[in-house]
């Protein structure tokens, strides 16, 4: 096929799929208008967005026809997901559809079948969704679709990764900031990402940005960002693209093989117009090249003429029997690759990661014989098993938001580095192009980045500050409700698990305060249902075993809570994997038989302050019969549903729970357990400044103090000690805290008798 012919066949593709987009959106019959169009044959709700789709069939139709000439494999990324029936009328073009949903096959049935089922209950949804074969990105919450793309290319050698971005959606935050994630890849070591910005010029209801920026404008802006930028537009866009997209092709090959500092990759700024081809003017108002053609154009189509004509006359100028009589015309099949080349037949399996055993390498762990009497830090314990893990594999990464050093995980470089391929000083530490830890200020970025990595086969650590994990909340949820529709198709292959380490927490912010103090992103975990787990590792040998399990773990979200500064170890190995199992344990070294009231620690220092508050009771009340039950995985505890819960908190006794978020968490899982008024739960209550970790406990009521006076309090109203006795003890702990308070403020630091502390006592 000559420059020309291929311009004539590609521009038939296009029309064939844009006819077939338009009639998801309208038609329930009448499919290829052998009938005049009635309002019979319109859908009851006119649901779908066909602005941007004309501008998606024509990337997809060059695109096809590049992988078509050079067997090249492409993997297309859709960020505008509400453009989801264009990208369903090129699957059901190059026939990947008919794979999954036979009902979908490429004839006339076919057809029928897809235009009906377009936003129809128990149909298709109107976003690109895990239902659609060669997606991993949703889509409806704009702004992840070149973080993602980058993600899929890292480590994938052989792929180019067509990333067809939203003007609109170019402006959010996190399509911004990703552009920079050109630093991150080596383009002789990594797949590359083709950027296609979409500049339709119009979002919802005004025009974009970008829309209003000169080209010479667009141009330094992404030069700047250290790409070559192409502008596709004007009368021959149909040549410049093909022109365009060769060029990209020819120069991404080129850089693959040459290794520079900086590579300059290519990227398309393409210029269509909104709506293009469809209705020009309705009801006086300009439609095509503007933002009125966004949704849905002509919507009471079903119910006044002059609109229903003018959707006709819309239809009517695809001419589509002319390119389909039961079979699609040899053109458009001379576009449309070979199936097992075609954008939506790619997928990817999950590749093997190969763990070091924690057991047989001493140094992930320590042995005790007395627990509490020897420290360690759960970070730098988890940083030399990840050190271990990269090691021993190449499809492995750690995420972090200039934090590796920060989060004491260090020790992973002794087997890996920063990735940069930017130009770098001599005195920059810990970095190169081929890095596995990709470090930048941007949690969106990291977000999308090993979301993209993680759907495409291999498996990811993101690591980061317990409070500003929160930036990234809405994509984690976007993320998981991903997960959740992907179980739901049963051709979908599994995937690593997305793992976060959470660290810095609120309970340690000494060097910065109240703004470094949020536990949110573990609430919102928890709201959502089953995907998330969330951890709370007690001390630096469990972090260890939820670690190696999370790694090993598929399909889910896991979030492990745990910190960077010295602790007491409470569990050998083995307690901790016996702990791991269940969720949760009652700990017998801090524990009585037949319990008066139980303690329950959720997080390591709160747990260590239960455990203080234990050893205080017990030394003014030696005959106070206590419990403690450690919970390591507040997600599975699943209170209510678990039939043995009152093996750990009693049928009756009074129950405290010191938790590292906030005690709603609780409170709610609690909720079904019946008899909550024995609950009392403490926790995080947004109290914080730059003052001493233990005052951070003070001032949240999660201290040994505390503890100790709400346990008096109510042990007091539960008859279970006399209340002259109880009131007397409150009076010495409330003086333990005024003096807390007044030798913090002299003194700068600690009580010596809270530093160190140290679990002493036998049961
Ligand atoms: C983060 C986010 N904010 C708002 C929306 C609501 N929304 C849906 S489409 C759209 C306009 C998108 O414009 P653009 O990316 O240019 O897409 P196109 O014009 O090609 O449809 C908006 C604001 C959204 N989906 N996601």
């Amino acid at each position: 096929m000559d420059k020309k012919e291929a311009v004539e066949a590609i521009k038939k593709y296009v029309r064939a799929a844009n006819y077939i987009t338009t009639i998801q959106i309208y038609l329930q019959d009448n499919f290829l208008l052998k009938h005049n169009l009635n309002f019979e044959h319109i859908k009851p709700r006119l649901l779908g967005h066909w602005g941007t789709c004309p501008g998606i069939n024509f990337v997809y139709g060059n695109l096809n026809y590049l992988i078509k000439k050079h067997n090249a494999r492409i993997l297309f990324v859709l960020g505008v997901g509400h453009g989801f029936p264009a990208l369903q009328a090129n699957l059901f073009l190059e026939n990947s559809l008919s794979k999954y949903y036979k009902k979908a096959y490429k004839n006339l049935n076919g057809l029928a079948y897809i235009a009906k089922n377009f936003c129809w209950p128990y149909g298709f949804p109107s976003h690109s969704n895990p239902g659609a074969p060669g997606v991993i990105l949703e889509g409806g919450e704009l702004g992840y679709s070149l973080s993602t793309s980058y993600g899929a290319a890292l480590d994938n050698p052989d792929l180019i990764v067509a990333c067809l971005i939203g003007d609109g959606e170019a402006e959010t935050g996190p399509l911004s900031a990703s552009w920079h994630l050109n630093k991150f890849l080596d383009p002789t070591k990594n797949g590359v990402v083709l950027p296609i910005l979409h500049l339709n010029g119009y979002k919802i209801s005004g025009p974009t940005i970008f829309g209003r920026m000169s080209n010479k404008e667009l141009s330094s802006l992404f030069y700047g960002y250290g790409y070559d930028p192409i502008i596709v537009e004007g009368d021959n866009i149909y040549e410049n693209m093909i022109n365009s997209l060769e060029y990209c092709y020819s120069s991404i090959l080129k850089l693959k093989k040459s290794k520079v500092v900086a590579p300059r990759l290519p990227m398309i700024i393409l210029k269509t117009p909104k709506g293009w081809t469809g209705i020009k003017e309705l009801n006086g108002n300009k439609i095509e090249g503007n933002c009125l053609s966004h949704q849905v154009v002509a919507k009471n189509a079903k119910s006044d003429l002059t609109e229903l004509k003018a959707l006709e006359d819309w239809l009517i100028s695809y001419n589509f029997n002319e390119l389909f009589n039961g079979k699609f015309s040899k053109d458009i099949e001379l576009v449309i690759p070979k199936l097992k080349y075609c954008m939506g037949m790619n997928e990817f399996v999950c590749k093997k990661l190969n763990l070091p055993s924690i057991r047989k390498i001493r140094k992930f762990y320590e042995e005790f014989n007395k627990p509490g009497e020897s420290s360690s830090v759960s970070m730098i314990r988890i940083g030399k098993y990840l050190s271990e893990i990269f090691k021993l594999n190449n499809n492995f990464r750690l995420m972090s938001p200039d934090e590796t050093y920060s989060n004491k995980l260090d020790d992973v470089f002794k087997n890996t580095k920063r990735c940069f391929v930017w130009p770098l000083e001599k005195w920059d530490k810990d970095f190169s192009s081929y890095g596995k830890v990709i470090e930048v200020l941007s949690e969106h970025c990291l977000q999308g980045i090993t979301q993209g990595y993680i759907l495409t086969g291999r498996h990811a650590v993101f690591s980061s500050y317990e409070a500003f994990v929160e930036i990234v909340s809405s994509m984690a949820d976007q993320y998981e409700k991903f997960l959740k529709t992907s179980r739901e198709v049963p051709w979908r292959k599994d995937v690593a698990s997305f793992n976060y380490i959470l660290t810095s927490s609120g309970w340690r912010q000494e060097h910065n305060g109240f703004s470094h103090q949020n536990p949110n992103f573990i609430s919102g975990r928890l709201n959502k249902n089953g995907i998330s787990k969330v951890y709370f590792p007690p001390d630096a040998n469990s972090a260890l075993v939820v670690l190696e399990e999370c790694l090993k773990s598929r399909n889910r979200i896991n979030v492990i809570v745990c910190g960077k500064t010295l602790e007491p170890l409470w569990l050998n190995l083995g307690e901790a994997e016996k702990e791991f199992k269940s969720g949760l344990m009652t700990w017998d070294f801090a524990s009585d038989k037949n319990p008066d009231l139980v303690f329950v620690g959720i997080g390591d220092y709160l747990t260590k302050e239960c455990l203080a508050a234990i050893s205080y009771l017990k030394k003014y009340l030696p005959e106070l019969r206590l419990r403690f039950v450690n919970v390591i995985e507040v997600s599975a505890l699943g209170i209510g549903e678990n039939k043995h819960l009152e093996n750990y908190f009693t049928n009756d006794k009074p129950v405290i729970f010191n938790y590292e978020g906030y005690p709603h968490d609780i409170e709610a899982l609690l909720f079904k357990f019946g008899n909550v008024s024995r609950f009392n739960v403490h926790g995080y209550i947004e109290k914080g400044s730059t003052t001493t970790p233990f005052d951070m406990h003070v001032r949240n009521k999660t201290d040994r103090f505390n503890l100790a006076i709400d346990a008096l309090n109510i042990l007091a109203k539960f008859s279970a000690v006399n209340i002259a006795k109880a009131s007397n003890l409150i009076r010495i702990f409330k003086d333990k805290l005024k003096y807390h308070n007044e030798y913090i403020i002299k003194n700068g630091v600690d009580l010596p008798e809270v530093q160190d502390w140290k679990w002493e006592r036998k049961f």
